[in-house]
């Protein structure tokens, strides 16, 4: 776990809707009920002193679509914060920022509040980029419409690495990613599922044969399915070729 103490998560978006299912179920939720996380949806359109409310405008030099404005995006942000500090940081949510990862969630959960700017239509005027953002973040390298399911995806990594967010029942720092292997398969009763048995190894009660079969499962998978995590990992197993282990 990293962050300690309360956390709070400012979404600034056209879509406000959007938001009134995500963060209603299960860890979220109860976070949010005990106080430990809060989250605000402002609709960029307040700060808009048009009669169409308008927050788009045609690229300079031609092309395609929309552009966000930055007028509205900057205003909304200095009212939602006045006053800028080292515990607030502002992230836009774009197609062209840098890749989100477990890395980058525990390094947003030591903030005290984030305020995330969802993209829509064609991008945001690069202003935003370059003079609003502290951090500009992907979550994929795929398409989406917008990023609201972006912000949606940021805000649960981080908000469960709060003290307190996922209870005792089981702590962040165990979980998958932390040491560059996929968690390794698991199984539930029955035992035996339409023929398909489960490891006859976990049905004993052997926990170091348990504890051996789980590694190497695990960087079985990880090797077939994620084989970039296991260059990084100490698991892997250096094959007959013994020159540097590059990218
Ligand atoms: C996607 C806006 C692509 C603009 C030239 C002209 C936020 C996102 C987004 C979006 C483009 C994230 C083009 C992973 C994402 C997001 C909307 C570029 C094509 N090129 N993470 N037109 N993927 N997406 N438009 O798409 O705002 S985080």
């Amino acid at each position: 776990m990293c962050g300690f103490g309360n956390m709070k998560f400012h979404v600034l978006t056209i879509f406000p809707e959007f938001f009134r299912g995500p963060f209603e179920h299960g860890v979220i939720e109860r976070a949010a009920s005990a106080g430990l996380i809060a989250i605000e949806i402002h609709d960029l359109r307040n700060w808009t002193y048009d009669r169409h409310r308008t927050v788009d405008d045609r690229p300079f030099g031609g092309g395609e679509g929309m552009l966000l404005k930055a007028g509205p995006i900057f205003e909304a942000v200095e009212s939602i914060w006045p006053e800028r500090s080292e515990g607030k940081k502002v992230v836009l949510l774009s197609a062209q920022g840098r890749k989100f990862d477990q890395a980058l969630a525990r390094e947003f959960s030591a903030f005290d509040e984030l305020l995330l700017i969802c993209g829509r239509y064609e991008g945001v005027d690069e202003r935003v980029a370059e003079h609003l953002a502290d951090y500009e973040v992907s979550i994929g390298d795929y398409v989406l419409s917008g990023g609201e399911l972006a912000a949606a995806v940021v805000i649960d990594a981080v908000a469960r690495l709060k003290e307190g967010v996922l209870g005792n029942e089981r702590s962040a720092v165990f979980e998958s990613f932390s040491d560059n292997l996929l968690d390794c398969p698991q199984y539930t009763r029955p035992a035996d599922f339409r023929g398909w048995k489960a490891p006859e190894v976990l049905l004993g009660g052997n926990h170091e044969q348990i504890r051996q079969w789980r590694l190497e499962a695990a960087r079985q998978k990880t090797a077939r399915l994620r084989p970039d995590l296991l260059k990084g990992s100490c698991y892997a197993e250096r094959g007959n070729d013994q020159s540097p282990q590059q990218e």
